[in-house]
């Protein structure tokens, strides 16, 4: 309960924030787009990772006021970096099941777009394999909507899960995230390496980019380099981080 009363005052208090991950074009080298991962400045505890306040907070609903602070949070740095004449920049956000499932999640999505100026392809929406395929009809229709107004929609962590190749087919998906668990030892380890390969053809057929997530060696670039990859995420480029210092790297790579 402590814990719960301190993340209401949390989004009360604006002691949440946005750390920035770059996701990098494999054949280019070049950042195109970031994942923006939430953090809790927390006034005794220092910056909270997520791991431990987002189970409460889908627990408690708070998942939903916290949600939206992020989508909001995410549209709004998305067009001050554009004001601000950083180079272009899609922005990713997590969005959780129950903030999938709510009822006027469109219209939420919609109006914080607009509050924000900012146009739809600039806002991408990471959703897992259980947020989409549990209720699978329902979500087509929703995924449908949020494809028209332009967003931009990716499986995260992918492979982890459960798909229906049927609903994947279906959906009108962008991209697949190759979870980090197959990255980890996809050089050394066949198996890893026959899955990766595999999602990668997968994605590919379907008109998917894929990303995959939690690179941290060059042995892994290549290699995921060699299998046609498309993006990349992780430690060898960067670990998240603040707002000003991304549209530095930003600036940077001009
Ligand atoms: O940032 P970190 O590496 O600690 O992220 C850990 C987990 O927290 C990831 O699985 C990520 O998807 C999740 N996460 C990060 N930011 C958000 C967010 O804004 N909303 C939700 N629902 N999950 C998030
Ligand atoms: O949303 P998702 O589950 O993809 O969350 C991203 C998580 O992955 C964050 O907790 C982030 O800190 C972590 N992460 C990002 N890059 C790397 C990496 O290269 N290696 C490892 N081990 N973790 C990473
Ligand atoms: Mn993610
Ligand atoms: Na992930």
């Amino acid at each position: 309960l402590k814990m719960e009363n301190g993340l209401r005052r949390a989004l009360v208090n604006g002691e949440l924030e946005l750390h920035y991950q770059p996701k990098v074009d494999i054949t280019t080298g070049r950042i195109s787009s970031t994942e923006a991962l939430i953090r809790w400045r927390h006034p005794e505890r220092g910056l909270v990772p997520p791991g431990d306040f987002i189970p409460l907070a889908e627990e408690t609903g708070l998942i939903l006021q916290i949600g939206e602070w992020v989508l909001r949070e995410a549209c709004r740095q998305a067009r001050q970096w554009q004001v601000n004449n950083v180079a272009p920049v899609r922005v990713a956000i997590n969005m959780s099941a129950q903030q999938f499932r709510q009822k006027n999640l469109v219209s939420v999505v919609q109006s914080a777009l607009e509050d924000a100026n900012l146009e739809p392809t600039y806002l991408e929406i990471e959703l897992t394999e259980s947020a989409v395929m549990h209720n699978a009809a329902t979500s087509t229709a929703i995924l449908e909507q949020l494809s028209r107004l332009g967003v931009h929609i990716s499986i995260d962590d992918f492979g982890t899960g459960y798909s229906s190749l049927n609903y994947l087919r279906r959906f009108p998906l962008d991209k697949l995230k190759i979870d980090r668990s197959f990255i980890k030892d996809v050089v050394a380890n066949p198996e890893d390496a026959a899955i990766v390969h595999a999602i990668i053809s997968l994605a590919h057929s379907l008109r998917l980019k894929v990303i995959a997530e939690g690179v941290e060696t060059e042995q892994q670039l290549q290699f995921l380099r060699g299998l046609g990859c498309d993006q990349y995420q992780g430690f060898f480029c960067s670990p998240a981080m603040t707002a000003d210092r991304f549209a530095e790297m930003m600036q940077d790579q001009n």
